[in-house]
């Protein structure tokens, strides 16, 4: 099949799962054509059978804010055309499922047949979207969508809550790939991170207010207060200078490392001892799967579809949201005994394995040759 995907090509979940997905597709022989405006992160060699268009939005003295869905539904229009795609794949409603809508519209009066699936992925229906600046828009697109999939049942759940749906969301969970995250941990980086031993405690995300992270360095002065440990920050976003600043606060600033955006993540999680998600919503939550995959047990909340990937008292634990001292006792209580450790590490990656991505890549093909005629 010849696939184009449209996602954003950010470190955000939504962009690397959409370029593992493009990626695990092209291996299996399918034409994949990402179409974005910068090289998807995840895309970071040349991968025979994998294509980029990049969407380019020129500015004009006008335009206080460039057209950038009016820019992707145009080259969409070009690349379908031109490459004679058989479906379009698009990653996040807004503002690609209206994008593929549109370019779909301009097809059909040329007589050109171009299926399109949107896949939710998460604040795309539970914050942005249901904005009521965006939310008309986005119900609409999502109905014109010929397919819509959501990466959890709780992100079907709070889609049909939300909006005016009017067809079946089916839903296609994460994936990951777990041989890329099986790896040793390399003694040099453990050593340059925690010197003298200590326990590594992990958060890598976008640091928007969504994340809590102020939360993550609340439980880290907790945790360092009783257990020798350094807590390490990948990523970068709005509220990175909260956690700075509110490190420096709680006097745990020199056990704490921000080591920003970062492509190696299968190295970095290799010698984390335990993953900390803190979020007010997750609809799925990637980055804890990818945890998993590299046996590092998580310590989240339980909100949105976090349950649904980690299981409580086993491949880690899940709190309510904001209960920092509950999360605090139970990254002590995988860090003080090594063989309940050993165990929620076993578990964890166990559990990461029921979301390899060769089970769920197949149902996406599956989904696919719904609408390809071959
Ligand atoms: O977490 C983010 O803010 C990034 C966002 C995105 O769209 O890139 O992540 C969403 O999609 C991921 C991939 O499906 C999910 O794992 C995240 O849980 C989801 N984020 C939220 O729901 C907040």
């Amino acid at each position: 099949m010849k696939i184009g995907i449209v996602c954003y090509p950010t470190f955000g979940g939504s962009g690397v799962l959409a370029t593992e997905l493009g990626k695990a597709l092209a291996q299996k022989n399918h034409e994949v054509h990402f179409v974005t405006y910068q090289q998807p992160v995840r895309l970071e060699r040349f991968v025979p059978n994998i294509f980029y268009h990049e969407v380019q939005v020129p500015t004009y003295p006008l335009f206080d804010f460039p057209p950038y869905e009016t820019a992707l539904a145009s080259t969409l229009v070009d690349v379908i055309k031109n490459h004679r795609l058989d479906l379009l794949h698009v990653h996040y409603a807004i503002p690609h499922a209206s994008a593929a809508y549109l370019a779909k519209q301009i097809l059909a009066n040329e007589k050109i047949q171009i299926p399109f699936i949107t896949t939710l992925h998460g604040t795309d229906i539970t914050l942005v979207g249901r904005d009521k600046t965006y939310a008309p828009v986005v119900t609409f697109s999502i109905n014109e969508s010929d397919a819509i999939t959501a990466v959890s049942h709780n992100l079907r759940e709070e889609t049909f809550r939300h909006f005016k749906i009017n067809k079946e969301i089916e839903v296609i969970m994460n994936f990951v790939d777990v041989t890329r995250f099986n790896r040793k941990p390399i003694d040099a980086f453990r050593k340059a991170i925690a010197p003298s031993g200590e326990r590594i405690l992990l958060h890598a995300s976008n640091f928007r207010k969504i994340k809590r992270v102020p939360d993550v360095v609340r439980i880290f002065a907790n945790v360092h207060a009783k257990i020798p440990s350094k807590l390490l920050f990948v990523g970068d976003g709005p509220e990175r200078s909260v956690a700075e600043d509110l490190s420096r606060e709680l006097g745990v600033s020199e056990n704490v490392l921000f080591v920003g955006k970062q492509e190696q993540m299968e190295d970095i999680l290799a010698i984390a001892d335990v993953f900390l998600l803190t979020s007010e919503y997750e609809s799925f939550g990637l980055a804890a799967l990818e945890a998993m995959a590299a046996k590092v047990p998580v310590v989240s909340t339980d909100a949105g579809g976090l349950a649904e990937i980690n299981i409580h008292g086993q491949t880690g634990f899940l709190s309510q949201v904001g209960d920092i001292n509950t999360m605090s006792q139970q990254v002590m209580q995988l860090l003080q005994s090594e063989s309940t450790h050993l165990s929620f590490r076993n578990n964890a990656y166990k559990q990461a394995c029921k979301f390899d991505i060769h089970h769920i890549v197949p149902q996406y093909e599956k989904l696919y040759s719904r609408f390809v005629k071959n």
